[in-house]
């Protein structure tokens, strides 16, 4: 006989799972302690949001579901966040929450309120188990629905009596479990590479953007071959960014706005048509310009926000081997040298004089020279989290990014605090690589207990703060609650056994960033606490009427 917790853990373990992210409490203890038991790693963190974040960052390292547990209640409560934050980015978390029995729903127990509902509206799949013989069932759903198609998060409830009910392990029926190779890769119609392979041909000046979905799919390398076979230059969402490496011939970063607008051709592949690349839409893309589309997701494909010339329902993967097979002897990069030409020119002009302002020598440190410190510091796949606002945008062109997959920030939910999360999961799910996180102060304060939490699991990251001393800059003093002060969150660090710096001098960033490697080889957390100008704003495009 066996208890529902310790099917959980077999359950988890039939899966492949290695790792969760989880606070204690009832009526979860004994299926954490189940599942650690089968092997898996458990990292015990200091608030339930930070558990989904973590989650989510080793989902996007690791291409497979990342899960987070967390005790009933205010517990799982504070989960919603995290898997909401991976809703709005399409990620894999598996969110398992503890709940009141089901045997007593409605009469006011311990701990007990509706959890179900609070997570279908940011799920892709939620569903809560009545009999234990059937958790290896909805743990099976959960793996499949999560990556499935389009990923996203799934939530499961488990009522305590559930929980701890007795099951006869030999009436339990283990379905075969998810499997990364039996990934459905639905292919493009002969007609439709036709369409595309045209308009390619009679294109001048096309454009790729590429998103998250080149990772899900594994396809950077069918990307990258696709793009040299046809000189077109590629441009990606935030989130799916390295899938080429960023210093490519075809790679054009400070170009962007111009290339979108000019753009005779927008080839999407794998990302949404979503704000964060303005749907695509005019005045920032060129009315006239035809718009070809590839997605998994037949939803995207019929609910364009711009009509589509060609919108093909298929794993990238697989479309972008039929397009370069086709495309061959039709189209090469002569066709668009004229057009690269432009963009390179336009990009290195942008580039140099961006390093002149990178190199600011002024006190207090510009945002944008701690970005070129962190970016001349940090390894070629070294994995960097970047969290704020100013500070975001800032290092978006200014730091670039060469490992697919290898950059995680705040994404289109633009959620404040996964920063440090995300570099605990990511150094948890990748612990040969460097982990660098770029915080906003502000943003930091959110889940700053998790560095802690990266102490005692032996997870040496490198977080540097941006100390502007509040929420955004501020030069005109008109914001409400903006302040915080400057707070020596290298010596908090310090208190939480890390190492710390404080420093003031642009010129003494680098050493500091050096010896927090030292630290981080030496087997502990760094903290580098930089004082940054609070009047520094930097421009971007408005992705709303309001500004933060
Ligand atoms: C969870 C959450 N709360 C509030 C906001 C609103 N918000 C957006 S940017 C921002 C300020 C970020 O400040 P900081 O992290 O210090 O970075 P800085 O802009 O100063 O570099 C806030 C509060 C948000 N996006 N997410
Ligand atoms: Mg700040």
């Amino acid at each position: 006989m066996a208890i529902g917790s310790e099917i959980i853990g077999q359950a988890l373990k039939r899966q492949g799972a290695d790792m969760f992210f989880y606070i204690m409490g009832g009526p979860m203890m004994h299926t954490e302690l189940a599942t650690m038991g089968q092997g898996i790693r458990g990292i015990d963190v200091r608030h339930e949001q930070a558990a989904a974040m973590m989650a989510f960052a080793y989902a996007r390292l690791r291409n497979r579901p990342g899960i987070c547990m967390a005790a009933s209640g205010p517990a799982t409560t504070n989960l919603v966040t995290g898997v909401a934050h991976a809703w709005a980015d399409c990620t894999p978390v598996i969110a398992l929450g503890g709940a009141s029995p089901d045997v007593s729903t409605g009469h006011g127990v311990f701990q007990e309120i509706e959890q179900l509902p609070m997570f279908e509206p940011c799920t892709k799949w939620a569903d809560r188990v009545h009999d234990p013989r059937r958790i290896p069932e909805l743990i099976n759903r959960a793996f499949h629905e999560a990556m499935g198609g389009k990923p996203g998060p799934v939530y499961l409830d488990l009522p305590g009596d559930v929980l701890y009910a007795e099951v006869d392990e030999n009436k339990i029926e283990w379905p075969d479990p998810w499997d990364p190779s039996k990934r459905a890769r639905p292919a493009a119609s002969d007609a439709e590479v036709r369409q595309i392979v045209e308009r390619l041909k009679n294109a001048k000046q096309p454009v790729i953007i590429s998103g998250s979905g080149i990772l899900w799919s594994e396809a950077p390398d069918e990307l990258q071959k696709f793009v040299e076979a046809t000189g077109i230059p590629f441009f990606t969402t935030p989130q799916g960014r390295g899938v080429i490496p960023e210093d490519h011939d075809y790679c054009y970063l400070t170009a962007r706005s111009t290339a979108f607008r000019e753009a005779d051709v927008i080839l999407v592949l794998g990302t949404r048509m979503n704000y964060i690349i303005g749907h695509a839409a005019p005045p920032r893309f060129n009315a006239d310009a035809s718009v070809m589309r590839v997605d998994i997701d037949p939803g995207e494909i019929a609910n364009s926000p711009r009509k589509l010339d060609v919108g093909v329902v298929g794993d990238v993967k697989t479309v972008l081997g039929q397009l370069t097979d086709a495309l061959q002897g039709q189209v090469t990069p002569d066709n668009y040298a004229t057009w690269r030409e432009r963009l390179r020119g336009y990009n290195s002009e942008k580039e140099e004089a961006a390093e002149k302002v990178l190199s600011n020598p002024s006190r207090p440190v510009h945002p944008l020279r701690l970005c070129k410190e962190v970016r001349d510091f940090i390894d070629r796949d070294g994995i960097l989290c970047v969290d704020g606002q100013e500070i975001l945008n800032f290092g978006r062109q200014a730091m670039p990014t060469f490992t697919p997959g290898h950059r995680l920030n705040s994404g289109c939910f633009g959620t404040m605090g996964v920063g440090l999360p995300f570099g605990v999961g990511a150094k948890a799910a990748k612990p040969d690589k460097q982990v660098v996180v770029v915080h906003g102060d502000g943003s930091f304060g959110f889940n700053a207990m998790e560095l802690d939490t990266a102490v005692r699991n032996d997870l040496p990251i490198t977080v540097v703060i941006s100390l502007n001393g509040g929420w955004t800059a501020d030069p005109k003093n008109e914001k409400p609650g903006r302040n915080l002060g400057f707070t020596r969150f290298d010596q908090m660090a310090e208190s939480l056994g890390c190492y710390g710096e404080f420093v003031e001098d642009p010129d003494e960033i680098r050493p500091a960033l050096y010896r927090a490697r030292e630290a981080n080889e030496a087997g502990k957390v760094a903290l580098v606490n930089v004082r940054t100008d609070e009047n520094a704003g930097a421009t971007t495009t408005a992705f709303t009427q309001y500004r933060t």
